[in-house]
């Protein structure tokens, strides 16, 4: 962990009682009893639908036999539960959005782990999501190996007028290996490679089929081509601040498995059926919970 990238000035205050820090977005704050629940968490999974954040806490406790399941009260924002040592919240869509979700979890962490270096690297966190696949049939895992943004550099954001923060959208090698062994003894189809994480659904993934329309075909071919080219297998929206952030820090252990629902190769628009999307999910569920498994007995 790099603790000089940790904001002690804002942190240290709230472990020495001497001030609140209210997780707003989550509804609850570091003096709220409800915390105290959460102090053996070894996992934080994150995805962007809150319904999957509650089918994963209900799935996981049944595995668990039948672990009580902790409910955070605020849920116009982020749904978060969590059930036998392991954190499920929803972050919705884009980075914009999940970054408020991972920095906010990224504070209880190190107030729930009491600042302890040691303890909080024992946290794995993983994003579980879907995409757009490059190349790959729908229904492949995509294990993520780096996150960057549509230009393929990582993930930036202003600085005022002065420029950019930069941040490094590794993902570390031993979880995605750990993560492809989890896939295969789970049966589920999988894959490791980079993934973009573009600002928005349509024009940075070159859709055409977006109410604004700014590419033709053959430009939104070359992209794709020049993304496969250069080992990307799918594209998302949050992969490369997820990475960047948790880098950050220095988390040792985090990861991304993202299902792809349309090849992008081959066309736009996901037109796969409400009950072919929950079949890939499932899939993806029972890689995390095989990942999840192994993990919480490391
Ligand atoms: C994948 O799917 C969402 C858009 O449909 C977005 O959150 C993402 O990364
Ligand atoms: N999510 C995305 O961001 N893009 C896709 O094509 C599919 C899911």
């Amino acid at each position: 962990m790099h603790t000089d990238h940790i904001n002690h000035t804002f942190l240290d205050p709230v472990l020495a009682g001497n001030e609140v820090d209210t997780y707003y977005h989550f509804g609850v704050a570091s003096d709220d009893p409800l915390l105290e629940e959460l102090r053996r968490v070894r996992a934080i999974i994150l995805g962007g639908s809150g319904e999957r954040a509650r089918a994963f806490a209900e799935e996981w406790s049944r595995r668990n036999g039948g672990a009580p399941i902790v409910d955070f009260p605020k849920e116009d924002r982020f749904v978060t539960r969590y059930t036998a040592g392991v954190l499920f919240a929803s972050h919705g869509m884009g980075m914009a959005s999940a970054s408020i979700a991972l920095q906010e979890l990224m504070r209880m962490v190190f107030f729930l782990k009491r600042g302890d270096l040691a303890e909080m690297a024992r946290v794995a966190w993983m994003r579980v999501g879907t995409s757009g696949g490059v190349g790959l049939p729908p229904g492949t895992v995509v294990v993520s190996t780096e996150g960057l943004m549509a230009d393929l550099k990582p993930y930036r954001l202003l600085q005022g007028g002065h420029g950019e923060y930069w941040f490094d959208g590794t993902f570390p090698r031993d979880m995605v290996e750990d993560l492809m062994a989890a896939a295969e003894a789970a049966g589920v189809p999988a894959m490791p490679g980079k993934t973009v994480a573009a600002n928005d659904f349509f024009l940075e993934q070159f859709r055409l089929d977006g109410a604004i329309s700014m590419e033709t075909p053959d430009s939104k071919m070359a992209w794709l081509r020049w993304l496969d080219e250069n080992g990307v297998r799918n594209i998302e929206m949050e992969g490369a601040m997820v990475a960047g952030y948790l880098n950050y820090w220095g988390f040792p252990r985090f990861g991304m498995i993202c299902v792809t629902i349309v090849n992008r190769l081959v066309g736009d628009q996901v037109t796969f059926t409400p009950e072919e999307l929950h079949g890939f999910t499932e899939r993806e569920g029972e890689l995390l919970f095989t990942f999840l498994r192994r993990e919480l007995n490391r």
